[in-house]
């Protein structure tokens, strides 16, 4: 699969938590027995108030599942309480600001303070067990304890991540019903200010439901200020009382709702319940990372996505680590950055995306090397395929042939960690995912939807319910079982190819749906379409991704100007806007295409396998275009592609 040398176990290893001896037996069980092997987790990782009547039940056919039924826990107490008062003082949170002489310790006993205050501001504000509170935060602890305040009283988060546009986040806001939006006055990235209460402010233009805007003042601009609406956060947390009894919920409880692009429509609402989703990422991060008590771990993904959920905030948390939050970019001030923050706040393990390492791997070494990182022990890697020579130079220049790299593969549905290598147990094959994680039981199916046996290419698909699964998309339950029950009847489809090679070993190959993974950001094809056909100009739009060395996929735009109107450079601008203003920077185009027509089926269906070879400039295999309605559209696209 790839020509590079596997790497096997290294000494320093061979005590880790799962090793070779122990991995078999405990996947085995996991897999025969999920009772048992699941039971035992919960009780070891997680703190109850009141024990589980049964630890697990699902039907895939309806999109159902319940993990630990009957249990009663709460979040925050296992994330904060649970640690007081041996880790009073010990940094539950370092935050590294965008500027690289800006950072704060919190301690867990700061963090239990920080947090019951915010619960008891949003208590004082109506927020009852239940309510949606939106979440639209710079990368500063406030974002966590945010979070965290939710969980402290039964109220369902909904993170937004901060580059979606005003639009993007109303849409989000509505779809929840949320009535409280936590947010800050700008962020900071890279030196450049983001305008989060101005977005707020539009936003809640059309959400007349939202009766509270808790204000974090990050960089202490002027903003607008609606006096019944908006509270100050750091005056509304000092009058606030700093205990708050924790909300007893039940394992099946909603915990958070997180939005996410499939291949169809507006993203959908993902919801993860309390028991089963907190259990899946402090036990995949006990063993993934096989940390060690003491360690500082640094996940370098944004809050607003599944990543930052549940590997800056709840796993690290739950085990009682230390966890850091940054609020900066890789390069900024200079594409050291990443290396001086290790050595700066000795990080142990290092979670990053693959984006990230292709753009400093073309930096060159010299950044890394100016740096000790000495104190790295791990390295990991999350969000996309990684290709083979980024995997290379992270293994050997970053972590110089002594720290293992876990290359984890899942999903915002998933909740944790599905696919990975253990550091003590595998030896590893730079580019793949590997082996499933506990409880994981993974199949690959053919065009027919049979199971492949041995070494093969498929879809890949997961056969029973794991405790990290999503439970509904909200408010449209229907669409949960359209998505990932009917395809494949009796699985859970992913979204993803793979192949498995002989050893077993899984390698992800990417979306076999309408899904693009931009720089590690996942964004629906119909998402960017529908802003583009918004334009007045414009008739019909299909977007396609494309190979980009450092996004790993680009946005690639045809787009059918109505009749009569010239396309020119200034409309492409007008529609690279659009797309900002609709759904945020992530989603700006890398190339719009004017296209005279679009190749359709006779059905007329827009034939988008086409699309993508003429993209990516594979003009040899476009594949049969007899069932197109006017095959000469296509030539015309090939000769207008080559002019790029
Ligand atoms: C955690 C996260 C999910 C999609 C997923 C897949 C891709 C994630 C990957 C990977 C190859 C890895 N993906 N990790 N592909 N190797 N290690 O990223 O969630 O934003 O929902 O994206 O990302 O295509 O289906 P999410």
């Amino acid at each position: 699969m790839s020509e590079f040398p596997v790497h096997p176990v290294p000494e320093s290893f061979k005590g880790a938590h799962i090793t070779a001896d122990n991995y078999a037996a405990m996947y085995r069980e996991s897999i025969e027995d999920p009772a048992t092997f699941w039971g035992e987790m919960a009780t070891r990782f997680l703190h109850w108030h009141q024990p589980w009547n049964e630890v697990v039940s699902y039907d895939f056919p309806k999109g159902e599942a319940a993990w630990f039924s009957g249990g009663k826990l709460n979040v925050s107490v296992n994330c904060i309480d649970r640690h007081l008062p041996e880790k009073a003082q010990q940094p539950a949170i370092i935050w590294e600001g965008d500027d690289p002489t800006d950072s704060r310790i919190i301690t867990y006993a700061e963090l239990k303070d920080a947090v019951c205050r915010l619960a008891n501001v949003l208590k004082s504000r109506g927020i009852q067990r239940g309510d949606r509170v939106c979440i639209y935060m710079p990368m500063i602890p406030e974002a966590a304890f945010a979070m965290l305040a939710c969980t402290r009283i039964g109220a369902i988060h909904s993170v937004v991540f901060g580059g979606f546009s005003p639009e993007a986040l109303k849409d989000r806001i509505l779809d929840s019903s949320c009535s409280v939006v936590i947010t800050a006055d700008e962020g900071l990235r890279g030196g450049k200010r983001v305008a989060l209460k101005r977005n707020v402010d539009k936003a809640l233009d059309a959400c007349p439901d939202v009766h509270s805007c808790i204000v974090v003042a990050r960089t202490g601009a002027e903003v607008d200020w609606h006096d019944t609406r908006d509270v100050d956060y750091s005056q509304a947390s000092a009058a606030a009382d700093s205990d708050c009894e924790a909300e007893v919920m039940d394992a099946e409880d909603p915990l958070f709702i997180l939005y996410t692009s499939g291949s169809t429509g507006k993203p959908k609402g993902v919801l993860h319940t309390t028991g089963g989703y907190l259990l899946h990422a402090a036990s995949s991060f006990h063993y993934v990372f096989d940390y060690r008590d003491g360690e500082v771990f640094w996940c370098t993904a944004d809050v607003g996505w599944v990543t930052g959920h549940s590997y800056i905030v709840y796993g690290p948390l739950c085990n009682g680590a230390t966890t850091m939050i940054f609020e900066g970019v890789p390069t900024y001030p200079d594409p050291g950055r990443f290396w001086q923050v290790i050595d700066k706040h000795q990080v142990n393990i290092f979670y990053t995306a693959p984006t990230a390492l292709r753009a400093l791997h073309a930096v060159g070494d010299e950044p890394v090397k100016r740096t000790s990182r000495s104190s790295l022990r791990l390295l990991g890697s999350v969000g996309e395929p990684i290709n083979p020579e980024a995997w290379e130079w992270y293994y050997r220049v970053v972590g110089e042939s002594r720290c293992p790299i876990v290359d984890t593969w899942w999903q915002t549905e998933t909740g944790g960690m599905m696919i990975t290598p253990f550091p003590g147990a595998t030896p590893l094959k730079p580019g793949s995912a590997s082996f499933p994680f506990f409880g994981v039981d993974l199949a690959l199916l053919n065009e027919e939807g049979a199971e492949i046996e041995g070494a093969g290419a498929g879809y890949l698909v997961i056969r029973a319910s794991w405790p990290g699964q999503i439970r509904t998309v909200y408010g449209d339950h229907q669409r949960l079982i359209d998505t990932y029950f009917s395809t494949y009847p009796g699985y859970y489809f992913t979204g993803d190819g793979a192949t498995r090679d002989e050893d077993g070993y899984y390698w992800i190959t990417g979306r076999v749906d309408d899904v693009l993974n931009v720089s590690g950001h996942r964004m629906g094809t119909a998402e960017v379409e529908s802003a583009l056909v918004l334009h007045d100009k414009i008739a019909e739009a299909a977007v396609v991704g494309f190979p980009h060395d450092i996004k790993g996929q680009g946005i690639y735009c045809y787009v059918t100007p109505m009749q009569g109107v010239t396309p020119d450079d200034a409309l492409k601008a007008e529609l690279i806007a659009l797309c900002v203003e609709e759904i945020g920077p992530i989603a700006k185009p890398d190339i719009i295409q004017w296209a005279p027509g679009l190749p359709k089926t006779r059905s007329g269906k827009i034939m988008r396998r086409i699309l993508r070879k003429i993209a990516e400039n594979e003009l040899d295999s476009l594949g049969d275009t007899s069932t197109l309605a006017d095959p000469e559209v296509v030539e015309s696209l090939i000769a207008e592609r080559q002019s790029h």
